[in-house]
């Protein structure tokens, strides 16, 4: 049901991604210059934050903002670059021993492994705080009042705590070795990815002023491109290799239950094709006519990393 769109997405995400990359320069250097934060972990922070991601989180971010009516501008990005410091540290430690143990990341060799496990933990953790500092401030530089810019934050704070990515990963590491059912796989997934690429768009959705039907349809969008997001890893996983990914595969290894695994591997593309296509629907029914967010759903089921 996706039609063709007169995005060229590749070239809209280089635009974004060399954005985005600025932004997140501009907020490690921010880090750097602060005398609370010991030299090494900032470095542990350059290292996990700076190269290799594609950036799809604060890319969903500004382009909801465009979308509801933002401009994009240094302020803009600050705000979506906040989304990828939280992601940026939670692939720091889920590639920590005591979670996947993961040695290759972005084909380079992940934080703990250069900057070891103690520094590397604490670097994450700095990044939390940091990156709910930023996303408060970001949403004020863009002329947000008070209430608003605080409600940015805390939905960017929720969304990645216990009740959505750290929830969903303490779930993942419990299921290992276990078979999970369909539902099961679901809700871990709502949880541990779809949180923070859903809140991705609300907060660029709030910080623009959107109203409540605009955010619900960006919320549905939000929580079926991140099953189709999860869907294709796993796919990825399953047929790609280290070299195209960066990453070592690892769902077989850790006895992992996937979509894969439950579905094989053709009913697993059609449930990510009808995920992708429950996202443009629920931008239909918030009358949102976003070439850009279109784009990105078909983009999140035909990458190829
Ligand atoms: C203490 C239980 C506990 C949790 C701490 C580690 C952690 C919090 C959460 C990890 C959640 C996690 C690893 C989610 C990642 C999901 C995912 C599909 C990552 C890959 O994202 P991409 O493809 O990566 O966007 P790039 O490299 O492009 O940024």
């Amino acid at each position: 049901m996706t039609r063709e769109l007169p995005v060229d997405v590749g070239g809209y995400l280089r635009g974004e991604l060399r954005a985005i990359e600025a932004a997140l320069e501009r907020a490690v250097s921010r880090i750097e210059a602060r005398t609370d934060v010991p030299a090494a972990e900032a470095d542990a922070i350059r290292h996990g934050v700076t190269t290799g991601g594609k950036r799809l989180r604060p890319i969903l971010c500004v382009t909801a903002y465009a979308a509801c009516g933002g401009q994009r501008s240094a302020e803009a990005y600050d705000l979506a670059s906040s989304v990828e410091m939280i992601h940026a540290y939670s692939l720091m430690h889920d590639d920590l021993p005591c979670m996947d143990d993961a040695e290759l990341r972005r084909g380079r060799p992940t934080t703990h492994i250069t900057h070891g496990e103690a520094i590397t933990t604490r670097a994450g953790a700095i990044l939390i705080p940091l990156a709910a500092i930023q996303a408060l401030s970001a949403t004020r530089a863009l002329g947000c009042d008070e209430g608003r810019a605080r409600a940015v934050a805390r939905l960017l704070m929720r969304a990645a705590g216990a009740g959505g990515m750290v929830g969903g990963q303490w779930v993942d590491l419990l299921g290992e070795g276990q078979a999970l059912g369909g539902g099961e796989l679901d809700t871990l997934h709502h949880m541990k990815t779809g949180a923070l690429l859903a809140v991705a768009l609300e907060m660029g959705a709030v910080a623009a002023g959107a109203s409540q039907a605009v955010r619900q349809g960006l919320l549905e969008y939000g929580r079926a491109i991140g099953l189709a997001f999860q869907i294709t890893d796993d796919i990825l996983d399953a047929t790609a290799t280290a070299e195209v990914l960066g990453k070592n595969p690892s769902d077989v290894v850790l006895e992992k239950s996937t979509y894969v695994a439950l579905y094989g591997l053709a009913e697993a593309r059609q449930r990510a094709q009808v995920e992708v296509d429950r996202a443009v629907r629920a931008l239909e029914s918030a009358h949102m006519d976003s070439p850009e967010l279109n784009a990105l759903a078909r983009f999140v089921v035909e990458r190829g990393r």
